[in-house]
């Protein structure tokens, strides 16, 4: 009995947690109203604490190694479509979000930024090869420049499971690597990446734009300091650079993720009515 009891509570801690990151996701609110009500009416019913599956997400997502996705990216949190595309977790209160609109490069705070030579060609800059949105948009804001003979260090403040990028206009010989201290940890460049785009946006000729999304699947696999550099011709052009200490692709399930979770909590529902 105490193993069924401890089952349901599991799967419903489950399902309370994905319908707060579905919020998140999707109405860039942990809970609006109509859903907090439904929540706590769950959560009192049940007598859980949530916490519970956080612990479950992970013990059922473990064995993945060093993974790099490519995305379309979604529009800023407010809807525009004009800035670049955003990371699809870039609503959630654990990943930070850097969009270079200032004008400069971070110098200070979670992520440092820093040319290896200060030469003005490789900067931050408003022009045409700024990184698409989601649907091939124009992005009419700043973004990072690197060009060859330059590379742009991001020193960050402690290590992360997860880097999102917009990752624009792109050409032979963009290169990351990932590091953890002096270790390199991992590597990637436009020949892995690009065959994987499905934006060729027509300000860029044609080239590929998507959101990239880097995560380590373990605490050996974090990092602590990115590489953007570029080797030969053409420039590296990114925007909307997210991290996180977590990581968050384990935490928002796909639509229909949701709907089978659903199914399963109106399930044990109606068990525990009949029973
Ligand atoms: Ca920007
Ligand atoms: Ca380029």
């Amino acid at each position: 009995m105490n193993a069924d009891r401890n089952a349901e509570h599991a799967a419903i801690c489950l399902l309370l947690q994905n319908c707060q990151q579905f919020c998140i996701r999707y109405f860039a609110h942990p809970f609006s109203g109509t859903s907090q009500f439904i929540m706590k009416r769950i959560q009192s019913f049940f007598g859980i604490v949530t916490i519970s599956a956080v612990a479950l997400t992970g013990q059922a997502q473990s064995a993945q190694a060093f993974d790099l996705k490519l995305t379309n990216g979604v529009a800023s949190s407010t809807g525009v479509t004009s800035q670049g595309a955003y990371s699809e977790y870039a609503g959630l209160s654990t990943v930070k979000t850097i969009d270079f609109n200032s004008g400069s490069v971070p110098t200070k705070g979670f992520a440092k930024y820093s040319f290896q030579s200060n030469n003005s060609v490789s900067n931050v800059r408003s022009d045409v090869w700024a990184p698409s949105g989601s649907k091939g948009e124009v992005n009419k804001g700043n973004y990072l420049a690197v060009f060859e003979g330059n590379n742009v260090t991001i020193d960050l403040a402690s290590r992360v499971k997860y880097f999102g990028i917009d990752w624009g206009a792109m050409s032979g010989g963009n290169t990351f690597s990932f590091y953890n201290g002096d270790s390199l940890v991992k590597s990637y460049s436009t020949k892995t990446v690009a065959p994987l785009a499905s934006i060729h946006a027509q300000q860029h000729g044609g080239e590929g734009n998507g959101y990239a999304h880097f995560t380590a699947s373990n605490t050996g696999e974090m990092f602590n300091r990115i590489v953007i550099s570029q080797v030969g011709g053409g420039g590296f052009e990114s925007d909307n650079h997210s991290f996180s200490i977590t990581d968050p692709t384990k935490s928002v399930p796909e639509p229909g993720i949701m709907l089978g979770l659903a199914a399963i909590g109106g399930s044990i529902w109606s068990k525990r009515k009949r029973g």
